[in-house]
């Protein structure tokens, strides 16, 4: 009788604690409220058919969204959510997989971290002080979040989707647009579909960032749009100051601080607020200290906005009609990489403003490569890219940018009419005035400084075999298509390819030249004589010499009046 009773005992209190458990998980969802069901679901109907929102649809883009700006009451609602567990478990790493092979960040630190994470609010005082609570963003127009992705981590796209949910004002949010830009698995976004707010659109092919950001564009139905990656986290009250200030004006393009999270260990850490967004005559996008002056500044009230010559491109706000009057984005840009670049001169130039909003704080997971492959190869599309940047609102300056890249100029960039039209239609200035008025810190290269051109020796052209630093240089058959034949003289005495250098490693003859990133030092100053040779011009006065030919790499040796081996000649192009 009494074993009886402990059984049934013992019975009762695994059920309440499993009831208890479930309780427990369930509550946790519960209390997610961005993972709330769509209101369809709730309704008790299909949605199968339709999860997918089909844009050709005859219900429209807004059948999803409640229309205006007061949402529904929706108080006493028994919501449904969406399982944050099963959707993650859809696509988790199989056993001895390596955590970064798929997406070159940490998936397995990722898939732990639930999606309604507490981040650290890294606002400084004076924005956490401002009142967030206040009446005037009741009046403020909501904003259509547009996310694109491909092959993301499933649980780095939810907690971006979370987050936008959890930490805005729900009237601000009108939708989040998900563009897949052909994921291999289109459940990733499918299954999305299901919460509230989300809409799916899919690409039948791969297009790329641009083409799909702006088949998100077009498809808002909001308009202010928000573009985001697909590994973010949005901190505390991100949303309203960018609003803000875009309400005030429209031709403000806006961005959040953008803080750092781990890609190893997804620990969310904040950015300084003393950066802002430039490049070097390379094009690449770079952080930049700002001045002590305007640090100083920025000391007195830290709330101010920071102009910023280039946004970083994977984070802004731009009004709807604004982002279409100037163009969107140029479509003939392919997958990654110079949109960035376009975007911010084109805007500066034609009559907008870019701002990085400091108390606007949004996390991005930054990684060391990409985690997709390239059609055409990343090098060559990146350089397509900013060569359409360059050619369209460079105008000569873009000498400049030829003269870091050589290679670029190998690299076909498509037709421009189109983007020239467009730049004479809204009457933009020129890159002069972006230079004196908006990037007055990039220096501007000696134009007279530099000629470029191969250096020949009968029919064979000086050649980096595409060696890199540290490499030896050859002859090879002339190609007159520059690349690897190509090598600027500068004033100061360097033969340089790119930013290498032709140096001198050992001071004897015989000795092979190397490629060396240049310093300016005595070791990679040349000069030429009359007699047509390339000769160091400091202490040990040795001639570039081809040696044996073709087979062999250049060297230096002692200066001999008749040497063929060392006679050469620079031809400009
Ligand atoms: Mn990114």
């Amino acid at each position: 009788m009494k074993r009886k009773v402990k059984i049934v005992g013992l019975c009762t209190l695994v059920w309440i604690s499993g009831a208890f458990y479930l309780l427990q998980n369930n509550k946790h969802e519960e209390e997610n409220r961005a993972l709330r069901l769509k209101e369809e679901l709730l309704s008790g109907r299909d949605i199968s058919a339709n999860g997918m929102d089909a844009f050709s649809s005859a219900s429209g883009p807004d059948r999803l969204a409640p229309s205006g700006l007061q949402p529904p009451d929706l108080t006493g609602v028994d919501w449904k959510y969406f399982s944050e567990s099963a959707y993650i478990t859809g696509n988790t790493l199989r056993a001895g997989e390596d955590a970064y092979a798929r997406n070159k960040f940490n998936q397995a630190a990722s898939d732990k971290i639930t999606s309604n994470r507490e981040v650290p609010d890294t606002r400084s005082g004076s924005c956490k002080a401002l009142d967030w609570s206040s009446a005037i963003y009741e009046t403020y127009p909501p904003t259509s979040v547009v996310i694109t992705f491909h092959n993301e981590a499933r649980s780095t796209l939810l907690r971006t989707i979370v987050s936008v949910l959890n930490r805005s004002p729900e009237h601000l949010i009108k939708e989040i647009i998900l563009v897949d830009d052909f994921s291999d698995n289109p459940a990733d976004g499918e299954e999305l579909a299901a919460i509230q707010k989300v809409r799916v659109l899919r690409n039948d092919k791969r297009e790329g960032l641009m083409r799909s950001r702006v088949k998100g564009a077009d498809a808002a139905t909001s308009g202010i749009l928000t573009f985001l990656d697909s590994h973010c986290e949005c901190n505390k009250n991100w949303l309203e100051p960018l609003l803000a200030r875009v309400v005030e004006d429209r031709s403000r393009v806006v961005c959040p601080i953008i803080d750092v999270i781990s890609m190893d260990n997804f620990q969310y850490i904040g950015a300084s607020a003393d950066l802002r967004g430039g490049f070097d005559w390379n094009l690449v996008f770079k952080w930049e200290y700002l001045s002590d002056r305007e640090r100083k500044e920025r000391r007195v009230d830290p709330t101010q906005v920071i102009k910023t010559p280039m946004i970083a491109g994977g984070l802004f706000m731009i009004d709807k009609d604004y982002f279409d009057k100037i163009g969107k984005y140029d479509s003939a840009m392919d997958i990654w990489g110079g949109e960035n670049l376009e975007i911010s001169f084109r805007v500066w130039q034609c009559g907008g403003q870019l701002e990085i909003v400091p108390c606007s704080r949004v996390g991005h997971v930054f990684r060391k490569q990409h985690p997709y492959t390239f059609p055409g190869g990343s090098g060559n599309v990146f350089a397509r890219n900013t060569r359409r940047a360059a050619e369209v609102w460079m105008d000569d300056y873009k000498k400049y940018y030829y003269a870091a890249v050589p290679l670029a100029k190998n690299v076909a960039f498509g037709s421009i009419e189109s983007r020239m039209e467009l730049k004479r239609n809204l009457q933009c200035k020129p890159f002069q005035w972006y230079l004196d008025n908006v990037y007055p810190d990039l220096k501007i290269p000696d134009s007279q400084d530099i000629t470029y051109g191969s250096i020949k020796q009968g029919s064979f052209c000086l050649d980096t075999l595409g060696h890199l630093v540290d490499g030896t240089v050859g002859l090879y058959t002339c190609h007159g298509s520059g690349g690897n034949q190509e090598w600027s003289l500068t004033k100061s005495g360097t033969i340089k390819h790119s930013d290498l250098c032709l140096a001198l490693e050992n001071p004897t003859g015989g000795a092979e030249l190397r490629l060396k990133i240049c310093n300016n030092s005595d070791m990679q100053k040349w000069k030429s004589t009359k007699d047509g040779k390339i000769q160091h011009s400091s202490y040990t006065y040795l001639c570039m010499d081809s040696g044996d030919g073709r087979n062999s790499p250049i060297i230096v040796d002692d200066c001999e009046g008749s040497n063929r081996s060392q006679r050469w000649l620079y031809s400009v192009t």
